[in-house]
C-alpha cells in the first residue's frame, strides 16, 4: 500500500478483532494476573458525542496498557438506561421507551465499535433489562431486611400547575423551572435508604483513597457528608412531658443561651403552636406558608433579614433553670441536628441577627480578646458575634476555663447528669429513592390492607414494568404506574387477599450503585453477581468518568459496596481504587451545545480524519484532567503524525525476529528510553507526555532509516518500529495493527506484549566497558561514564558470558579500572 488510508485500515481490522476478541476477559484457564478498568457507563440518549470520545479514548489507554503488560484486563461497558430521556421521548413523541432505548443503544454500540473501544462485548448490559433490575429489587429487599430501606412521609417540592414533584435543582428562586409557578411543598410517603448509618465509614475509608482520587472529589465528598462534633443538650419544655434535645457545637456557651428556636416547618413547631392562643396560631400558620416556599439555599443565606414567630412557650435551661422564650424561625432547618437550637446571640452571628431583629437579650459568656489583650466590642453595639477563644465568664462552674476545656467539662457533666453529652452530627441525609416516574425499577413491595407493606418473595422477582401502550405518562404527582390498574392489582404474598403494587420507581442512581459488580457475571441468574468473580476482579483498579459524578454517584457506589461487604457478598469496602476525572471537550472556550451553534459532531470528525487521528488528538491535547478545546487542537496534525509512523513500518526491510543487539546502539538507546518512560508516564496518567515521547521516537527512527550509516535493514530500526506499533496500540489501534502486519506479525497487536527494556541502554552517558577473563575479551557492557568500581565489578561478574567463561574456576582477583576495563584473574 502506498499511503496511510485510515478508512481502509478501519475496514480491514475491525472484522478481525470481532473474530479474535482480544478483549474478552476472564476466559477459563487464563492464568494472567487481573486488572479491572472501568469507564462510567453512558445514558443511551442519542449517539456518542465528543465528550464520550474523549473519555473512552482515555479509558482505553489504561485498559490497553495493562493488557500489553500481560494482565487479564476486564474493561466492560453497558448502559444506564432508565431515566428521564426515554420517558420524555415517550411523553413528547409517543415513543415506546423500550424501543427508543434499544435503538439508541444499538447506535451507540456501533459507534463504540467503530471507535475501537477495547470493551468485552460479551458482557454488555442495560439497566432497563428485567434481568438487570431484578437484582435492584433483590438488593432493595436485602437492604430492607437490614433496616436500611424504609418508608416515611416527607416534604417534597411540588409544582401545583404541572402537578409534579420537583428535584431541588428544578426549583429556581422558589419557582418551577419549567412554568415559573410558585413551588409549594407536599407530603408524600417515600422510600429512603439509610446512608446516614454509613456516614462515618464513608468518611473514614477515604483515607484509602487519598492520593489516588482527585483531592477535589475527596473534599467534595467530605463536605457533603459534613461531620460536625459537639454535644446534645436536653431542655425541658414547660407544659410538655417530653424534653427536647438540641445539637450544639458550643456547649461551653450554654450559660449564654437567651432564647430557643425550633424550625418553623418541624413537627415540634406545629405541636407547640397548636397549644398557643388563637392569634399566635394564626401568625404561625401564615409564617409557615411563607417558609414552605423558601428554598434551603435562601434559608441558609446569612444576609437575609431574620424572620420568626414567638410561640408563647418556654424552655428551661438545664444548667441554671432560666426560662428561654421559644421562637419558630426558618434559619433553623428541620432535618439537621434535632431541628431545634439553643440560641447564644453573643457568640453566634445568626442568633445575634435574630436577637437584634426581635429585641431579645444578649449575654457574653466568653471573654474574647484581640491581639493587644483588649476585649472585643460588645456584640449588641457592634452587631458582630464573638466566636473566638477566651476565658469563660458568667458561667458558674465553667468560669475561668478556656473554650476547649469548657466544652469537655460541660459535655461530661451533661452526660453524667443524663442531660445529653458529646455527640457527632452529619450533614448527610438519608437517600430518598422514590420517584413518581414510569421508566425505572418498580419497588418489589405490595400494599395489603390486612398485612401492610409486604415484600415480593425473591422467587417472584422481577416485578416487570407493564407495557406503556395506553398509559398516560405525563407527570401528575403520583406515579404513572398507578394508571396501569391491571398491573397494580395483585394478590398479597402473605395472606393471598387482594392487594396493590407499590407504584413508585427507584432513583436511577440505585442502578449505577452496583453495576460494576454485575459486569463480573452479567448472565448469572442465581444472584446479582458471583462472589468468586468479585474476589477475582474487585476492586476496580481504575475508574474513569466525568467530574459531574464527583458526589452523588460515587458516594452511593461507595455506600452500596460497604453494605454488600456487610452482607458478606464482597471483600473490599471501597469499589474504586483510583479515579480519573477527565476534562470536558469545549469549542472556542465554551461547552458545546446545539443552541450555541458550536456543536462538533463526532461522526463527522471520524469521517474526516479517521478514528485514530481523533483518538490521538483527544489523548495528546493535554493532561487528561484538563478540558480539550477542539478549536485549539489539530486532528489533521495527528493524522500526519500517524501517516509518518505507519510509513516507517512499510520501510523496515529486516526480517521479523532479527536480533536487535547486533544493530545500532544509538537507535536502541532512544527506543528503550522511550519505552521505559512511556510505561511510567501511562501509569502516572500522563498520557499526553507518553504520546510526545512516541513522536520523538518516530522522528529518531525516520532519521535512522534515512541515514546511510544505519538504514532500513538495521535490526535496531525494526526493534524501534515494533515498539512504536505497541505504543501506538494504546491510542491509535487501527494504525498500530496495520503497522504490526506490515512488520510481518499476526494480529492482534493489542496482545503483542510490552517491549522488554534493557536497563543498560537507559544509561544517559555511557561508555563501553570491556570484560576480560584469562586475558581474553569475553563481554562488552554499556555502562555510565561515572560508574563506580564496585558497580562495574558487580555488573561484570553478573554477565552470562563472563560467568560461562569462568566456569568452575576460582576467581583469584578482579582488577577494575572504571569505567572501561575489568580483568578477571582465575
Ligand atoms: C449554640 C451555639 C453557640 C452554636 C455558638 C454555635 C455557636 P455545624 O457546625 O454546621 O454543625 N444548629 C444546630 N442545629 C441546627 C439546625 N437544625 N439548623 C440551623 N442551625 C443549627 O453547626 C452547628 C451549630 O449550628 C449548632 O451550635 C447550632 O448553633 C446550630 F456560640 O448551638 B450552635
Ligand atoms: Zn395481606
Amino acid at each position: 500500500p502506498e499511503r496511510w488510508d485510515p478508512h481502509a485500515i478501519e475496514r480491514r481490522w475491525l472484522p478481525v478483532w470481532d473474530e479474535q476478541k482480544p478483549f474478552a476477559a476472564g476466559r477459563p484457564g487464563d492464568t494472567r494476573p487481573t486488572k479491572y478498568v472501568l469507564d462510567m457507563f453512558p445514558y443511551p440518549s442519542g449517539d456518542l458525542h465528543m465528550g464520550h470520545a474523549e473519555a473512552y479514548a482515555l479509558g482505553d489507554v489504561i485498559a490497553r496498557y495493562w493488557l500489553q503488560r500481560g494482565y487479564d484486563v476486564l474493561h466492560p461497558i453497558g448502559w444506564d438506561a432508565f431515566g428521564l430521556p426515554a420517558e420524555n421521548a415517550a411523553i413528547q413523541r409517543g415513543a415506546d421507551p423500550v424501543e427508543w432505548t434499544r435503538r439508541n443503544i444499538e447506535q451507540q454500540k456501533a459507534s463504540m465499535r467503530r471507535y475501537a473501544c477495547s470493551f468485552d462485548w460479551d458482557r454488555v448490559l442495560a439497566t432497563n433489562e428485567p434481568e438487570y433490575y431484578r437484582w435492584n429489587q433483590w438488593l432493595f429487599l436485602r437492604l430492607r431486611e437490614k433496616g436500611l430501606a424504609y418508608r416515611r412521609p416527607s416534604q417534597v417540592n411540588w409544582c401545583p400547575k404541572d402537578q409534579t414533584v420537583l428535584a431541588n435543582e428544578q426549583v429556581v428562586q422558589g419557582r418551577c423551572e419549567r412554568c415559573g409557578t410558585q413551588v409549594t411543598k407536599k407530603k408524600l410517603t417515600q422510600w429512603y435508604l439509610r446512608i446516614t448509618d454509613y456516614a462515618e465509614r464513608l468518611l473514614d475509608d477515604m483515607a484509602q483513597l487519598q492520593g489516588r482520587w482527585p483531592d477535589k472529589v475527596l473534599s467534595m465528598q467530605r463536605n457533603w457528608i459534613g461531620r460536625s462534633t459537639g454535644a446534645d443538650v436536653q431542655f425541658v419544655i414547660e407544659g410538655r412531658d417530653e424534653p427536647v434535645t438540641v445539637y450544639t457545637t458550643r456547649p461551653d456557651t450554654l450559660y449564654g443561651a437567651t432564647f430557643f428556636v425550633v424550625a418553623a416547618d418541624s413537627d415540634l413547631a406545629e405541636e407547640l403552636a397548636a397549644e398557643a392562643d388563637e392569634s399566635t396560631r394564626r401568625a404561625f400558620a401564615d409564617y409557615l406558608a411563607q417558609v414552605r416556599s423558601t428554598t434551603e439555599i435562601e434559608r441558609l443565606s446569612s444576609d437575609r433579614p431574620k424572620t420568626g414567630v414567638f410561640l408563647q412557650r418556654h424552655a428551661v435551661n438545664p444548667v441554671n433553670g432560666e426560662r428561654l422564650p421559644i421562637w419558630a424561625a426558618d434559619y433553623v432547618l428541620p432535618d439537621y441536628g434535632h431541628g431545634a437550637i439553643m440560641a447564644v446571640p453573643a457568640h453566634d452571628q445568626r442568633d445575634l441577627d435574630f436577637a437584634r431583629a426581635f429585641g431579645l437579650p444578649v449575654r457574653v459568656v466568653v471573654d474574647v480578646r484581640d491581639e493587644h489583650g483588649e476585649p472585643l466590642p460588645d456584640p449588641v453595639e457592634s452587631g458582630v458575634a464573638t466566636v473566638g477563644d477566651g476565658a469563660l465568664v458568667h458561667s458558674g462552674p465553667l468560669d475561668g476555663l478556656r473554650k476547649a476545656e469548657a466544652i469537655t467539662r460541660i459535655s461530661e457533666q451533661l452526660a453524667a447528669d443524663g442531660l445529653g453529652g458529646p455527640t457527632t452530627t452529619y450533614r448527610l441525609r438519608d437517600w430518598l429513592i422514590s420517584r413518581q416516574r414510569f421508566w425505572g425499577t418498580p419497588f418489589p413491595i405490595v400494599h395489603c390492607e390486612r398485612c401492610g407493606e409486604v415484600p415480593v418473595p425473591d422467587e417472584q422477582l422481577p416485578v416487570v414494568l407493564p407495557p406503556t401502550d395506553g398509559l398516560d405518562l405525563t407527570p401528575k404527582g403520583r406515579s404513572p404506574l398507578a394508571a396501569a390498574t391491571d398491573w397494580v392489582r395483585t394478590t398479597c404474598p402473605s395472606c393471598g387477599g387482594e392487594a396493590q403494587r407499590d407504584t413508585d420507581t427507584m432513583d436511577t442512581f440505585v442502578d449505577s450503585s452496583w453495576y460494576f459488580l454485575r459486569f463480573l457475571s452479567p448472565h448469572l441468574t442465581e444472584a446479582p453477581f458471583d462472589r468468586a468473580e468479585a474476589d477475582r476482579w474487585m476492586p476496580v483498579e481504575q475508574y474513569v468518568g466525568g467530574v459531574t459524578h464527583a458526589i452523588l454517584h460515587l458516594l452511593y457506589a461507595r455506600f452500596f459496596t460497604k453494605v454488600l461487604h456487610d452482607l458478606g457478598m464482597v471483600e473490599p469496602v471501597e469499589p474504586f481504587t483510583r479515579l480519573l476525572n477527565q476534562g470536558m471537550v469545549l469549542m472556542d472556550g465554551s461547552a458545546m451545545s446545539k443552541s450555541r451553534g458550536n456543536l462538533v459532531r463526532l461522526g463527522e470528525q471520524l469521517d474526516e480524519h479517521g478514528v485514530d487521528a481523533v483518538r490521538l488528538t483527544m489523548v495528546f491535547a493535554g493532561p487528561p484532567e484538563d478540558d480539550v478545546d477542539w478549536a485549539d487542537v489539530s486532528a489533521a496534525g495527528s493524522a500526519r503524525f500517524l501517516a509518518r509512523a505507519w510509513r516507517l513500518a512499510q520501510d523496515v526491510t529486516s526480517a521479523p525476529g532479527t536480533d536487535p543487539t547486533t544493530g545500532s546502539v544509538d537507535v536502541r538507546r532512544v527506543t528503550h528510553r522511550v519505552v521505559a518512560d512511556a510505561a511510567e508516564l501511562v501509569e502516572g496518567l500522563k498520557f499526553n507526555v507518553a504520546v510526545a515521547r512516541t513522536m520523538e521516537l518516530v522522528n529518531a527512527l525516520r532519521k535512522a532509516v534515512d541515514d546511510p550509516g544505519v538504514g532500513p535493514e538495521d535490526p535496531a530500526v525494526r526493534e524501534g518500529v515494533e515498539a512504536v506499533a505497541v505504543l501506538l496500540s494504546l491510542v491509535a489501534p487501527y494504525t498500530a495493527e496495520d503497522m504490526w502486519a506490515a512488520l510481518g506479525h499476526e494480529p492482534c497487536v493489542a496482545l503483542a506484549g510490552w517491549p522488554a527494556v534493557d536497563d543498560a541502554l537507559l544509561v544517559e552517558d555511557t561508555v563501553t566497558a570491556v570484560v576480560q577473563v584469562r586475558g581474553k575479551v569475553r563481554d562488552r557492557l554499556e555502562v555510565p561514564k561515572d560508574i563506580t568500581a564496585d558497580a562495574l565489578e558487580a555488573l561484570a561478574l553478573a554477565s552470562d558470558k563472563v560467568r560461562a567463561s569462568i566456569g568452575d574456576a576460582e576467581v583469584r582477583k578482579v582488577v577494575v579500572r572504571p569505567p572501561a576495563l575489568v580483568n578477571v584473574v582465575v
